[in-house]
């Protein structure tokens, strides 16, 4: 008898597309005993207009902390990481404005590196390679359009120079405690002994400043968040009325984190039409967008030597409210 059975490779299966992704992560959050919805739909193009004006607002510190950090200890953290080849690897690069300038800092050292910004949005990769091969046509600018540990395990069997990783802004702050390890143990393993990491995080500190850096004055934050709802109506055809939710955001001392949400003003209820079918919020019930988990250096000392990096130093701005902690991976 013939055998009647077909084998189907991942490219002819590719029917999950974004968009799909955006309505099962939706239901899933929906779904959860507290309703929320993942930190990264926040960044459509609106969103990340918006975010731009957050990093530029007088309560939004941390930009102005990293951006003084790098601008103090970028000949140190050339010097430390200094080798004959260096790749360059920035997991979601953004506007990639703090990065120039370590890279100017590279440059003026003669240090031989490309630069390789990975992202799974074309549009932010190949933004960003045009912006600086325009402003820096000598340097070498190799885009990833991937996933973070695809791309990075790529790279580490490409070449034999040495990678330094930069995961700036304290983008790690949006995980969960549980998935930041996961997270870090990931890009541990996709490394080759003697690579570097470089990792922004945001320190704790008094709750007043922290509270006021996302309760900006302007509200920018809070459109910020509201726009999460204008994205799923337009892209899920949801039927949310963004008058009736309220921004609402505060640091959570005993989890360290600032816990974000959008309020529903009232009980009401929400059709999606990718979903086909409606959800019913309380008066009052939160819809959690996002967490901003913050650190002390003891935290950052602890989860390193677990997964098993090396601190080689902690940079830190003046005020001590943000850190770009450098790390070595060490394997036997
Ligand atoms: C870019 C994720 C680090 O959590 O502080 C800024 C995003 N949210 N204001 C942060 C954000 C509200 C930001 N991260």
């Amino acid at each position: 008898m013939k055998a009647t059975y077909q084998v189907l490779s991942p490219g002819d299966v590719r029917s999950c597309n974004e968009h799909d992704e955006f309505a099962s992560d939706l239901l899933y959050g929906m779904s959860q005993p507290v309703k929320r919805i993942p930190s990264k739909y926040l960044y459509d193009e609106t969103g990340s207009r918006l975010f731009c004006r957050i990093m530029e607002l007088p309560e939004y510190y941390p930009t102005r902390c990293e951006t003084e950090i790098l601008l103090r200890y970028s000949p140190a953290i050339a010097q430390a990481v200094s080798s004959p080849r260096l790749n360059l690897v920035e997991l979601g690069a953004g506007d990639g404005s703090k990065t120039r300038i370590l890279i100017n800092e590279l440059r003026s050292q003669k240090i031989d590196f490309r630069y390789v910004p990975i992202d799974i949005s074309e549009s932010a990769v190949s933004g960003l390679c045009s912006n600086l091969s325009q402003e820096c046509p000598e340097i070498a600018i190799n885009g990833l359009v991937s996933d973070y540990f695809v791309g990075v395990d790529w790279l580490s069997h490409q070449n034999a120079a040495r990678n330094l990783i930069l995961f700036l802004g304290s983008n790690i702050g949006n995980f969960e405690p549980a998935h930041q390890i996961q997270f870090l143990s990931g890009l541990w393993n996709a490394l080759n002994h003697g690579d570097y990491v470089l990792i922004g995080m945001d320190l704790k500190k008094d709750a007043a400043i922290i509270n006021q850096a996302y309760n900006d004055a302007q509200g920018v934050t809070a459109a910020f968040n509201l726009n999460l709802l204008n994205r799923i109506n337009r892209e899920l055809g949801g039927n949310f009325d963004p008058d009736q939710f309220v921004y609402y955001s505060a640091w959570d001392a005993f989890d360290g984190a600032v816990k974000s949400c959008l309020l529903s003003k009232k009980s009401q209820s929400v059709y999606i039409d990718a979903l086909c079918r409606a959800f019913s919020f309380d008066a009052w019930e939160p819809f959690h967008t996002e967490s901003s988990y913050k650190f002390t250096i003891s935290d950052i000392r602890e989860k390193v030597r677990r997964i098993g990096f090396e601190i080689i130093e902690n940079y830190s701005d003046a005020r001590h409210y943000f850190v770009d902690s450098l790390w070595q991976v060490i394997k036997q």
